[in-house]
């Protein structure tokens, strides 16, 4: 299938430092189709492209990837109808426990994920559930912190995956199991925000199972001319709706069989 690009090469270059600004400023910009009602989700991978490889330009480290959107209320809530991938770069994560500054983000939102860390190649088209599961070296708890450019964060795919989909940071930590020893569709998540339950769910939301996801990621990857490599570190998608957080609020993530994630925001 071919990739539906309606950008120019200028037009990309000027979205994609659009981006950069928005995300190292904290500001919220308007969705970038509301200037290219045109763009298509190809649109938005080759903005997202361009970013990458200005990011990795200026020495920031590939660690991974995650896949968004793969939950049905992930995807109600912000109404689109397709998952989304985005690209992780080491000094977006955080440790675990520790006290994560908002004040470089727009309006952060958290969410539960499982994350997979990967012992072989995986590559599309046509990657599955299984050669996921068989590329796994183990899983582990992950929250991720997202934090779309958007204003009031409201978005279209085009948009959101030029955004990296609304990639900020994420804070992995846990126990690290290997996946063969799990049943990974039927693991409960219980998100607290400062003692209080506000979110649970079952990791079959993630698109029926989690590696699902991670196999899904893989063949938009080789849409893009790509492959996952060996080592990479991946998350497959919130479980639940994402929760807003502000500075004071302390965030605790307990995964059945897989421990608990927690931090604070300052
Ligand atoms: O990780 C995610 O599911 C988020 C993808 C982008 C959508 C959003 O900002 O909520
Ligand atoms: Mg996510």
């Amino acid at each position: 299938m071919s990739r539906q690009i309606t950008l120019t090469p200028d037009d990309i270059v000027r979205l994609c430092e659009r981006i950069e600004g928005a995300q190292a400023r904290a500001r919220a910009i308007p969705k970038l189709t509301d200037e290219y009602p045109n763009m298509t989700s190809d649109d938005g991978y080759a903005v997202q492209h361009a970013l990458r490889k200005r990011f990795l330009a200026a020495g920031r480290r590939l660690v991974g990837w995650k896949a968004g959107l793969t939950s049905r209320a992930k995807m109600i809530q912000m109404g689109v109808n397709a998952p989304s991938i985005g690209f992780l770069t080491a000094d977006m994560a955080r440790p675990e426990s520790s006290a994560i500054k908002t004040s470089d983000m727009v309006h952060p939102r958290v969410e539960c994920e499982v994350a997979f860390v990967t012992k072989a190649q995986l590559q599309g088209p046509g990657c599955t559930r299984q050669q996921v599961l068989d590329a796994t070296d183990y899983v582990l708890p992950a929250v991720e912190i997202i934090d779309s450019r958007f204003a009031g964060f409201k978005f279209d795919m085009p948009s959101v995956i030029a955004d990296n989909g609304s990639s900020a940071r994420y804070v992995a930590g846990g126990r690290a199991r290997y996946a063969a020893d799990l049943d990974l569709r039927t693991l409960g998540v219980v998100m607290e925000k400062n003692g209080e339950i506000v979110a649970t769910g079952a990791s079959a939301a993630v698109l029926g199972h989690p590696a699902e996801a991670i196999a899904m990621l893989v063949n938009i990857l080789a849409e893009q001319g790509e492959v996952l490599p060996a080592g990479s570190f991946v998350m497959s998608g919130g479980i639940t709706e994402a929760i807003a957080v502000k500075p004071g609020d302390s965030i605790v993530a307990r995964f059945q069989e897989l421990g608990s994630v927690s931090m604070r925001f300052i």
